[in-house]
């Protein structure tokens, strides 16, 4: 099975970003799992959109998208990606689309409810959610599952919204709800095995 894992680069005033430290984290203290690529995308929509569509190319049963929401208090499964592109990068235009002509939204099909369970089990706060904003990280979750769709090639895609780290929180001095970084590596891993064992149960009915 082959999955791309993707997180961003810090962004707005922030030093870091909780995805990225998260899936950094993830990889050192679980090792690379099989079959998985990870890359960290810019926070601008030009540049993404061309390392998201070339990374695409190599072709992914899934695409697991993961970003930071600063204010989050749980690991947000984000449900719905919207065709809204918002006014910071939308030269100025307020709720343009992000494709012209396209669907509304799309809906994920990754096994949300076993996730959060999972996550839930693991004394991990987790909350499934409706709406991933209009700026990079909905950009993002909308532009993979298009790509797919034009093409026809079935994909599960995913995106995850993390909540600050607990160190981001604390240099910042700021009063918001943070996960430690560890949590948000192993919350990456659960969501992983999740999709893998989920695929595999998928695989046997088909049989
Ligand atoms: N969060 C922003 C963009 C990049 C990120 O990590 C968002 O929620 O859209």
């Amino acid at each position: 099975m082959k999955i791309l894992i993707t997180a961003f680069e810090p962004y707005d005033h922030w030093s870091e970003n909780s995805s990225w430290e998260a899936l950094s984290e993830m990889l050192k203290a679980y090792g690379v799992p099989q079959g998985v690529t990870t890359r960290r995308y810019p926070v601008e929509l030009a540049d993404l959109k061309a390392r998201l569509y070339k990374d695409l190319e190599h072709g992914f049963d899934t695409v697991l998208h993961l970003g930071q929401s600063p204010g989050a208090s749980s690991i947000h499964l984000e449900t719905i990606a919207v065709n809204i592109a918002g006014v910071t990068y939308n030269e100025g235009r307020l709720w343009g689309p992000l494709v012209e002509g396209g669907p509304t939204a799309y809906q994920t099909t990754l096994p949300l409810d076993s996730i959060r369970r999972e996550l839930l089990e693991e004394r991990i706060p987790a909350s499934i959610t409706y709406h991933a904003g209009t700026y990079l990280c909905n950009a993002v979750f909308y532009l993979t599952q298009h790509w797919h769709h034009v093409r026809q090639r079935p994909c599960q895609v995913g995106f995850t919204h993390f909540p600050l780290m607990t160190q981001q929180v604390v240099e910042h001095g700021r009063e918001m709800p943070s996960l430690t970084k560890q949590e948000l590596a192993k919350a990456i891993a659960i969501q992983l095995n999740v999709i893998r064992n989920n695929a595999s149960s998928h695989a046997t009915v088909i049989a």
